[in-house]
């Protein structure tokens, strides 16, 4: 198992020096970093071969984490959506091909945070599942892994469970389309979140790491232990990234409702600690 930091932990906006941030996240001791698919999508050739440059000189894998606007939703009822949808993820699959990154997680099937205007799920699958089997083509040729993220009721309404996301899969059927599941969403919605991992078995692509109130991993009642079970039980060896929201304020504390301060007042340095905290304790608890 790979473990791995979303960029954002160090600041309150969805953005990043990516060159400096992956210093911190190779020195906390981490395989890899997340990226954001924007900034990846908008980047030109020069940042792209930097940021290349660097993670490879330290080791580091990169995934690349998406939620794409509603302007490129694939199961919109609109079809010039979907089509900017798929080109948007191909377009992105070209910048991810160029920065060496493998791992394309997140809600891509749809678009993040959803606003529940249009909420025809038949439809919606139908639109969508067509759409991401044009992305699997694309996600094959690259070797790019698709791992399609289930959310929560309040975030989506495409897919909010394991068994549902299976279900999809199905419909696509192709072996570079897999799914993700993060802990804090399973929280919510899964009757039994190390079911729900094996469950999922060999189509589980990637992996989120939070608390149930998205805390750094054993600050809260989620059961560590036996999520450890379940991942070497389906013998799990793929990227498990932390995704923290502990920050008030800032674009980030807005978009994900952080509406008190989760950190315990922590400093910078303390903030760098608890990295090491959590690795450790992931790291006992998984292997
Ligand atoms: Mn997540």
């Amino acid at each position: 198992m790979k473990y791995g930091l979303l960029y954002h932990y160090w600041g309150n906006k969805w953005s990043c020096d990516y060159v400096e941030t992956a210093k911190k996240i190779r020195a906390a001791g981490f395989d890899v970093m997340e990226i954001g698919a924007d900034h990846l999508h908008d980047m030109d050739r020069k940042d792209i071969d930097t940021i290349r440059g660097t993670v490879e000189e330290l080791g580091l894998n990169l995934s690349t984490n998406i939620g794409p606007t509603k302007d490129y939703d694939l199961a919109s009822p609109d079809a010039s959506v979907r089509k900017a949808g798929v080109i948007y993820i191909k377009e992105l699959m070209e910048k991810m091909n160029a920065i060496g990154s493998k791992a394309l997680a997140g809600a891509m099937y749809s678009y993040w945070p959803c606003d529940f205007t249009y909420v025809n799920k038949e439809e919606a699958w139908d639109n969508s599942i067509a759409g991401m089997k044009e992305v699997a083509k694309a996600a094959e040729e690259y070797d790019i892994v698709c791992s399609l993220e289930v959310l929560n009721r309040f975030e989506t309404y495409i897919l909010t469970d394991c068994r549902e996301g299976l279900e999809y899969l199905e419909r696509i059927g192709s072996d570079h389309v897999k799914l993700l599941l993060d802990t804090f969403h399973m929280s919510i919605e899964e009757d039994n979140i190390p079911d729900a991992i094996r469950l999922a078995g060999k189509n589980l692509g990637h992996l989120h790491l939070g608390e149930g109130n998205r805390k750094l991993p054993g600050l809260g009642s989620m059961p560590w232990k036996e999520i450890g079970q379940a991942l070497r039980d389906i013998d799990y060896q793929e990227m498990a990234v932390i995704e923290p929201f502990m920050r008030m304020g800032g674009e980030i504390g807005s978009a994900i409702h952080v509406w008190r301060d989760l950190t315990d007042g922590a400093s910078e340095a303390e903030m760098d600690e608890k990295l090491l905290t959590t690795l450790r304790f992931l790291k006992a608890n998984f292997e």
